[in-house]
């Protein structure tokens, strides 16, 4: 997969270099580019933003360098990739979303400063492109270049080969399946006891059915307490007898 990001702050994407997402890049398996929106900037101060028309607080990120980058992306490669804006007023990103990126094989990820993009860039590139606004929460950050960190780590795990096993990512929190719309339960590893608390004890009995029945009690109990929207939310035939007890 190949993925652009356009930004202002390059060295804030530093962090794509190291962990998952740096051995995916050293094994080929992602081909990242990180652009400086100011190599596009044409005045003596590389000036990107300018005051909004109709007023207000804040400056609005200017249309002419984020054309010019983005048509050199665009140009720089074959096909036609998703556009990821990030903002807080675009759509929920979800993991189901996150599924959906990860089979496409380009993205490139516009993240703003200042209040925002010139409107017509994104309304240029829709005409032409899938160009999704996507926000990652509900609370507002200073620039989109935090969500794209995000997004990538989201998407980059999903690509086959990059995580170790494939397995590991069946039963994440908000992945389908059976525990799908459940949060994943606690785990434990070695010592068997640390500072007087032990391991819960169906975990040492070796009996699997139990403790498949186990992690779906913890799971269910853990997703009614933190997120009970997601018990309403859930297909009642996804429950069994054993969670209306809890
Ligand atoms: Cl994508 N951008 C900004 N600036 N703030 C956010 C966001 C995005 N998602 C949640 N808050």
């Amino acid at each position: 997969m190949r993925l652009d990001v356009v930004t202002i702050f390059p060295e804030y994407l530093e962090p794509l270099n190291v962990s998952l997402v740096g051995k995916a890049r050293a094994r080929g398996q992602l081909d990242v580019r990180i652009h400086d929106l100011r190599d596009w900037a044409h005045d003596k101060h590389n000036t990107v933003d300018d005051t909004p028309y109709g007023g207000g607080p804040g400056m609005v990120m200017k249309p002419e360098p984020w054309g010019e980058a983005l048509d050199a992306v665009l140009a720089s490669g074959e096909g036609e990739p998703v556009v990821v804006v990030p903002t807080p007023s675009g759509e929920p990103f979800t993991q189901q979303l996150a599924v959906e990126l990860s089979a496409k094989p380009w993205l490139v990820f516009t993240p703003a400063r200042y209040e925002g993009i010139d409107r017509r860039v994104i309304e240029e590139y829709g005409d032409r492109l899938d160009v999704r606004e996507v926000s990652i929460g509900d609370y507002v950050l200073a620039g989109g270049e935090a969500p794209v960190l995000v997004m990538v780590e989201a998407v980059a795990r999903l690509l086959p080969g990059v995580l170790g096993n494939a397995a590991s990512h069946q039963d994440d929190s908000f992945a389908p399946g059976a525990m799908a719309d459940l949060l994943e339960g606690p785990v434990y590893t070695k010592p068997p006891e640390w500072r007087g608390r032990g391991i819960p004890e169906v975990l040492l009995s070796g009996h699997h059915g139990k403790i498949a029945r186990w992690r779906r009690d913890e799971a269910f109990r853990r997703t009614a307490r933190n997120r009970p929207d997601l018990i309403e939310r859930a297909d009642p035939a996804a429950f069994d007898k054993k969670d209306r007890e809890l």
